[in-house]
């Protein structure tokens, strides 16, 4: 009885979908194996009986189409995922959930040939702190570059929290092309974000240090250790940081925690949280308050109010120190001339995100239930008020903002609020890592007539699986939020996938948001078994236009024609003067021309290699065994790389990529003579 039911309800949600799918909607129609077109057909009985057989719940049939792309369809969005610490970025498409590509950014990357040879080793040693070479990072926060608070698809940001380096990807062709070390701060957090033009990258800090990592004993905590904010100057043209025109702002020792720029009302502000006013120092093994207990003694910590345009203006002005090779707006200018404000927040506060239309920053509180939110225009109206002879300072003379004259309102949600995103029905959603839940609230304002509901309400609380800490939603941190989709970003995955050992894989939910009320349903479960991801922005498709093959002869660090391309087997050669051999070499189906290398044993070599395809996905590897070299030679890029050949020996190079049915033929003899 209760299968006759259960197949019933199937029926009837599927005749639903099939009702859905009916002439209005934009399916592309594909052609079926027996030359008809895919209709009801598909969705049968079989369909009824594979769910019954299954076990499948209505609710898992309509997550299941909600999700399934069919062959050759692409997903409508496409999600940008930090590989924690893994070092590297996840491209996965929404709503399928496949994971597309993961670009190498602080970590070499063997797959993209990055850091094995060619141009990507000159970008990691980029990332050099002092003379040591690092070659991984904990990717938490990607920033896609934006034009006027929308995303434009152009590039992506995204920082290294454990040497506070940021890192800039070209989404022409989905790779890193520069690493920028930040010479006053060894860690940091509250980046990348970008000004809604992308003016600046926004790297925020998280755990003091003394400027420079300068040597300093923590008992000097409060005299020497401090919090820096960089304004990385993005240049557009060049596509690069330009480190001469970028600049930062000295902060109190509060540990920074998480950034976000203002945009629309707001724009020309920063917002960050923090959570160490107490200047705690940790020391448990000598007796003091562990720094878990140390920083969260207080009932509340500051918001952090930056004016970036007001900054900017005393930069250029020269009103800076210059340390290190940064200019640096000390805390006390900053204090005096209005770049910096406080308000409290209460408790142990995590994330700081702006509303779409820039008029309220809401921030979560780990050990408070609620959000608060604040209204930009009493903040303005607040700092309008201050008067010199009466207002509050924090103990390093930053004025202070009541939080009566900030808030507009708090809204209850349960257990350890995170980060909150935003969609285009007035509704924001917020992370409850405790509760491991996604909350739906109503925002109030200009927001009000989007959803029925009361204004700063919560709506639902969905169960995601577990503990999640950030969340995303399709272009849910831009001016014009989309809806749709959440991505929750869990910890802990438990039970819900074969276990695979002690270490297990972090859970991302996609979340259906796209009706109003109390309708979330979790789609999709999408382990992650690379790493930690943090932050995930979601970009519409079609706001993407990478290249399909680069122009032949592409030098992919600078993406302008290299002076060492050749433009066919015919120009292939090798050059020797003294013991300096350079090569150029043809790669083409199914050869590389030369296929002959002779040199000798500590010959300087220089080899340079132009993939002469112009077919899409005819990339070939090149492999040289023994000397750690491997690269990527997409249609038309033209690489280098160089190094002493140290090893005499014979040494067979060959393509690693599939690329003809002669591929294992692609091959060549490297014959060093010894000494
Ligand atoms: S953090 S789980 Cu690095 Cu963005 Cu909040
Ligand atoms: Cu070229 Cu395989």
């Amino acid at each position: 009885m209760k299968k006759l039911i259960l197949l019933c309800a199937i029926v009837l949600v599927l005749a639903a979908i099939i009702m859905a799918c009916g002439p209005g909607r934009q399916t592309p129609t594909r052609e079926s194996a027996v030359g008809g077109t895919t209709s009801q057909a598909g969705l049968s009985a079989d369909a009824a009986q594979v769910a019954a057989e299954r076990g499948l719940s209505p609710d898992d049939v309509t997550a299941a189409l909600k999700t399934f792309m069919p062959s050759g369809q692409l997903d409508p969005y496409i999600m940008f995922a930090s590989g924690g610490q893994g070092g590297q970025v996840l491209v996965v498409g929404v709503p399928s959930m496949r994971i597309l590509k993961l670009i190498g950014v602080f970590t070499p990357e063997p797959w993209q040939g990055y850091g094995f040879g060619g141009a990507g080793n000159a970008i990691l040693a980029q990332g050099k702190v002092g003379d040591n070479e690092i070659l991984w990072g904990d990717t938490h926060h990607p920033g896609l570059s934006e034009t006027n608070g929308e995303y434009d698809g152009q590039f992506l940001f995204i920082n290294d929290k454990a040497n506070a380096r940021v890192a800039v990807i070209d989404l022409k062709d989905f790779a890193t092309k520069q690493i920028v070390k930040n010479p006053l701060a060894i860690n940091d957090h509250g980046g990348s974000f970008v000004t809604p033009n992308t003016e600046y990258i926004i790297e925020g800090p998280q755990y003091a240090a003394p400027l420079g990592w300068e040597y300093s004993d923590i008992a000097n905590y409060k005299e020497e250790y401090r919090g820096v904010m960089t304004l990385w100057k993005f240049d557009r043209a060049t596509g690069r940081i330009d480190p001469a025109q970028s600049f930062s702002i000295e902060l109190p020792p509060y540990f920074q925690d998480l950034c976000d720029a203002g945009k629309k009302v707001s724009d020309g502000w920063l917002f960050c949280n923090s959570f160490n006013t107490e200047l705690a120092t940790g020391g448990v093994e000598d007796g003091n308050p562990p720094f878990e207990a140390g920083t969260a003694k207080n009932d509340t910590d500051y918001l952090h109010i930056v004016n970036w345009k007001k900054a900017e203006e005393l930069y250029k002005a020269g009103k800076v120190e210059t340390i290190k090779g940064m200019p640096l707006i000390r805390l006390d200018t900053a204090a005096k001339e209005g770049v910096l404000y406080f308000t409290p927040e209460p408790k142990s506060p995590h994330g700081a995100d702006v509303t779409p239309g820039g008029e309220y920053v809401v921030v979560g509180g780990k050990l408070d239930p609620h959000v608060t939110i604040y209204s930009f225009d009493k903040i303005q109206k607040a700092i309008a008020a201050l008067n010199e002879g009466t207002m509050t300072k924090d103990e390093f003379g930053v004025p202070v903002l009541s939080l009566d004259s900030t808030m507009e309102a708090q809204v209850e949600l349960g257990l350890g609020p995170l980060h909150t995103v935003y969609d285009d029905k007035g509704y924001a959603y917020t992370s409850l890592f405790l509760d491991s839940v996604v909350a739906r609230w109503t925002l109030g304002g200009p927001y009000q007539g989007l959803h029925p509901e009361e204004p700063w309400t919560l709506v639902q609380k969905l169960p995601v699986q577990y503990n999640i800490g950030h969340i995303a939603a399709a272009e849910g941190d831009t001016s014009s939020p989309d809806g749709n989709y959440v991505v929750a970003l869990n910890k802990w995955s438990i039970d819900r996938f074969a276990n695979v050992g002690p270490l297990l894989p972090q859970n991302f939910q996609l979340v259906d948001t796209s009706q109003t009320g109390d309708t979330m349903k979790v789609l999709y479960d999408m382990p992650i078994g690379m790493a930690e991801p943090h932050y995930a922005q979601i970009i519409k498709a079609d706001k993407l236009a990478p290249l399909e093959v680069y122009p032949v002869g592409t030098n992919p660090e600078t993406m302008q024609q290299d002076p060492n391309a050749i433009t066919g087997p015919d120009q292939a050669k090798v050059v020797r003067n003294g013991n300096n051999v350079e090569i150029w070499m043809a790669v083409v189906r199914s050869h590389f021309t030369p296929e002959h290398i002779r040199i000798k044993q500590g010959d300087h070599v220089i080899w340079h290699f132009t993939n002469l395809e112009q077919t899409r996905d005819a990339t070939h590897g090149f492999a040289l065994p023994g000397y750690n070299i491997n690269l990527s030679l997409e249609p038309g890029k033209t690489e280098t790389i160089e190094f002493d050949a140290n090893m005499s020996g014979t040494y067979a190079y060959y393509c690693t990529e599939f690329c003809s049915a002669l591929h294992l033929e692609m091959l060549g003899y490297f014959m060093v003579e010894p000494n």
